[in-house]
């Protein structure tokens, strides 16, 4: 990290990369601005980030006075994450949506079945994440929104055809087209320091119908053809193979934990709807969350956990245990 960069400058990053609203990326480069150290070193990402704001300012204007803004189609965020689906016609990403949610998109035996990005919530314990199913990615073809989707998303599944021989070249096109752009895929999420616009997701492979018999084969041609360091979980979205550690690792790579909230005058807290925040988070964060008066007016809270003596009582800088149960005082 050439630059120095402070830990609110890359919280800020992370949470830029994750904006759905102009107000909330704008938010995100001011932190940005005011935390990056003024020096020479730095004077690329000053330009860069003094660029951005300008344009973002103009397209808040713009979007309020009711014009396009031209930043497309934004699917707000739910759950304790995003993971968006990409991959060639047939691939079976509806398939697997239907699999993990109870969502029912249209899944057929031919391309361009799905016409646009569509969300739908996964159970995973007892919390949720948001997958998008997307249209597919070919030589001619790649939905405009998806640039922006696959920037804004935590994780990206790319899921191969196991089913044809058209599977693995499908893939390599698909990587060819956003290699073109300046939003790519990665083994980790991050911006290129030196270049503000390029943009990279964390990406699990997804092979799908791992149940044919030609699978296997398609498989090993695919790791030999197009040799990738994403981690793979191999899959069938219709006969259920590998589709629990699959469903699990998505929420994992999010890095959150839950924490229950309780009301001071109940007994026990609400089970059925944790909070979730990013691991490392302090009490502040979630008070934020839980109502915008606690920013300002909490004054302790009591907690029970693993690492802390039942209702012991914390300021907003306590560190956050998964599965902690949060009593907030104003
Ligand atoms: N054998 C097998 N077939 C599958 C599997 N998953 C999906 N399919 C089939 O593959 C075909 C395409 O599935 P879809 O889910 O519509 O594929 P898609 O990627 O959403 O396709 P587009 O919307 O056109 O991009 C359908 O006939 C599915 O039944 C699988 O795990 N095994
Ligand atoms: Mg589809």
């Amino acid at each position: 990290m050439p630059a120095n960069l402070t830990q609110q400058y890359l919280k800020a990053e992370a949470e830029y990369r994750r904006a759905t609203t102009i107000d909330e990326e704008l938010a995100c480069l001011q932190v940005m601005f005011k935390e990056i150290p003024k020096h020479k070193g730095t004077d690329h990402l000053q330009a860069d980030l003094k660029t951005k704001i300008a344009k973002l300012k103009k397209d808040a204007i713009a979007e309020k006075s009711g014009k396009k803004s031209g930043c497309g189609l934004r699917i707000p965020r739910q759950g304790a994450g995003t993971a968006i689906l990409m991959g060639g016609p047939n691939a079976g990403k509806s398939q697997l949506i239907c699999s993990l949610t109870r969502a029912t998109p249209e899944v057929a035996p031919y391309p361009f079945t799905t016409h646009a990005p569509a969300p739908a919530m996964m159970p995973f314990e007892d919390v949720t994440v948001q997958l998008i199913d997307t249209p597919p990615v070919t030589k001619d073809f790649m939905d405009p929104h998806l640039i922006g989707l696959v920037r804004s998303a935590d994780l990206v599944l790319l899921m191969v055809d196991l089913g044809s021989d058209d599977g693995v070249e499908q893939c390599q096109e698909l990587l060819d087209r956003l290699n073109d752009s300046k939003t790519r895929l990665a083994a980790q999420s991050y911006l290129d320091e030196n270049d503000m616009g390029l943009s990279y997701t964390r990406t699990f492979v997804v092979p799908n119908k791992i149940d044919l018999p030609e699978a296997t084969g398609r498989l090993e041609l695919f790791h030999e053809l197009c040799p990738l360091d994403f981690t793979e979980y191999p899959i069938s979205a219709v006969a259920g193979i590998g589709l629990e550690t699959l469903r699990e690792a998505i929420y994992r790579s999010f890095d959150m934990i839950r924490v229950y909230s309780k009301l001071p005058t109940a007994k026990e807290p609400d089970r059925d709807r944790p909070f979730t925040v990013p691991r490392g988070s302090q009490l502040i964060d979630l008070a934020g969350q839980v109502h915008k008066d606690f920013i300002k007016g909490l004054k302790f809270a009591r907690v029970w956990g693993e690492a802390v003596h039942d209702g012991t009582v914390v300021k907003g800088d306590y560190e956050l245990r998964d599965k902690d149960v949060v009593e907030l005082h104003m």
